[in-house]
């Protein structure tokens, strides 16, 4: 059923592309509008350039016109924000943040604990645990606590799974000091620092299957153990820094292989962001028009995943035009949506014309929030396979965290019931499915009365606490 529809979605998409009917679309319509209407975020990082106002004006003016989520390409890291010991750099996640507060984008946080750039005063303590503990939770406090608020959603742990075997990758500073336990307490950490942030898991290579043997199967397992252990992970990060598979044969990962992921996920309430999305081509061919064209569907059947798995709610590109991409360095080429140019290549048409063409299955629901309301309760976290759980802070306790309650609504007659409320009131919007606000009101005894609208179909949203709930509903 699912595979009908979403080639449905291709040959519609393929067609309108070969009629060159985008350019039929209102002129005012952009990736970011679409993407609202649908309930997703859509976004791509602001490039380093972009900090030091090394890029051409048009840039940004696409940027902000597109996109409703930002995360920095290297601006919230380690070594950025803490280059020495316990000395902190917040200018340029500073001037992020306020571009984005300035043209109402959510605000990713890229990346607390991680491997890669860390700075050199850091591998002093390599071989002393507590240090290291001390040393990461002061980060994580200080930088969460910093952007506490205005961050809605952190990388807490990144790239922490090996590569090539189904297991940890142990050559990592926190990793090699600590041992496993970095992870759990990581999380730990960045939720007592701020309880309305949501906490990711990031890594690459995780559309390659979920099987005991592939990276997302490794994963699956730690994330079915963070959960039962009451370690706060709302969502899971996949990269997705892909290949083009019909020039590079060997590449395996496929967007079948991440949906399968999305729906695991789903089974233990944790959501599926796409955080970091390129799909290159080998450096050195030649990249034909055909070519670009595949990509694009590459690119919509990526965001197929988003639209459709209730779970899904981000598609996060990594840049925004090719020439300014990592993707160079891994020996790949024209990954983005943008060309050299800044023009929008096929793969934007795609994007554009799959979130103005899809049509959401009656009823489904889009939960902006899977796990950020849980109450908490004292008590010490635990690794299972940590032998040492103390190790985590020493002399400390530290929070832990149960199931999160889940907010639902139906209607009956004219009243709308609402369940799973964080606190007493919620507040519920009525919008018509053109995303125009028609009715707002404060929940009574967990009901609205909703005599004074008229029949027909509309968009329900329901906030409670940090909870969102979004649905189609009937009104009759
Ligand atoms: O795009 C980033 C590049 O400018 C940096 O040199 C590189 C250093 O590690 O990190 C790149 O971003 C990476 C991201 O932080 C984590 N996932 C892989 C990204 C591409 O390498």
């Amino acid at each position: 059923m699912k595979k009908t529809h979403a080639f449905a979605g291709l040959v519609l998409s393929t067609t309108l592309l070969g009629a060159g009917l985008t350019n039929t679309f209102a002129a005012d319509e952009s990736l970011r509008s679409l993407a609202d209407k649908n309930g997703i975020y859509i976004g791509a990082i602001l490039n380093s350039q972009w900090f030091n106002g090394g890029l051409p004006g048009n840039y940004e003016q696409i940027h902000k016109k597109q996109f409703n989520i930002v995360v920095a390409e290297n601006e919230m890291k380690f070594d950025a924000t803490e280059p020495q010991e316990g000395r902190f750099n917040y200018n340029n996640g500073d001037k992020m943040v306020k571009y984005a507060q300035q043209n109402g984008m959510r605000v990713r946080g890229h990346a607390l604990a991680w491997h890669s750039q860390v700075p050199g005063w850091v591998n002093n303590y390599k071989n002393d645990k507590q240090k290291l503990l001390k040393v990461l939770k002061n980060h994580i406090q200080n930088v969460v606590g910093h952007w506490k608020g205005k961050v809605a959603e952190w990388d807490v742990v990144n790239e922490a799974i090996s590569n090539n075997e189904p297991q940890w990758r142990t050559g990592s500073v926190w990793y090699q000091g600590i041992g496993p336990e970095f992870i759990d307490s990581a999380f730990v950490w960045t939720h007592a620092v701020d309880p309305d942030a949501e906490l990711c898991y990031n890594d690459y290579n995780l559309e390659q299957g979920v099987n005991p043997k592939a990276k997302a199967g490794f994963l699956l397992e730690q994330v079915k153990r963070w959960v039962a252990n009451g370690i706060p992970i709302h969502c899971v990060g996949s990269q997705t820094h892909v290949e083009d598979t019909t020039t590079d044969k060997h590449f395996i990962g496929s967007p079948d292989s991440l949906r399968s992921l999305a729906k695991e996920l789903a089974k233990l309430n944790v959501k599926l962001k796409i955080t970091e999305l390129d799909i290159g081509f080998k450096s050195g061919i030649n990249v034909s028009k055909s070519d670009l064209e595949r990509q694009g569907q590459t690119f919509r059947q990526y965001l197929d995943i988003i639209l459709e798995e209730p779970n899904a709610d981000t598609y996060l590109i990594w840049g925004v035009s090719d020439k300014w991409s990592w993707l160079g360095g891994l020996n790949r080429q024209k990954g983005l949506i943008y060309d050299d140019n800044l023009k929008p290549k096929p793969a934007f048409d795609s994007i554009l014309v799959r979130l103005q063409t899809y049509e959401p299955p009656k009823d489904s629901v889009k939960a902006d929030s899977t796990a950020k309301d849980s109450t908490v309760k004292d008590s010490t976290a635990k690794d299972s396979t940590a032998k040492d759980s103390t190790a985590l802070d020493p002399g400390q306790s530290i929070k832990q965290f149960v199931s999160p309650s889940s907010l639902s609504m139906h209607i009956a007659g004219r009243t709308l019931f609402v369940t799973g409320l964080a606190s007493k009131r919620a507040k519920v919007d009525i919008f018509d499915t053109q995303g125009r606000p028609i009715f707002s009101a404060s929940t009574h005894n967990g009901t609205v009365d909703l005599h004074n609208i008229a029949e027909g179909i509309y968009v329900v949203r329901v906030r409670s606490g940090s909870s969102n709930l979004i649905q189609r509903v009937t009104i009759k």
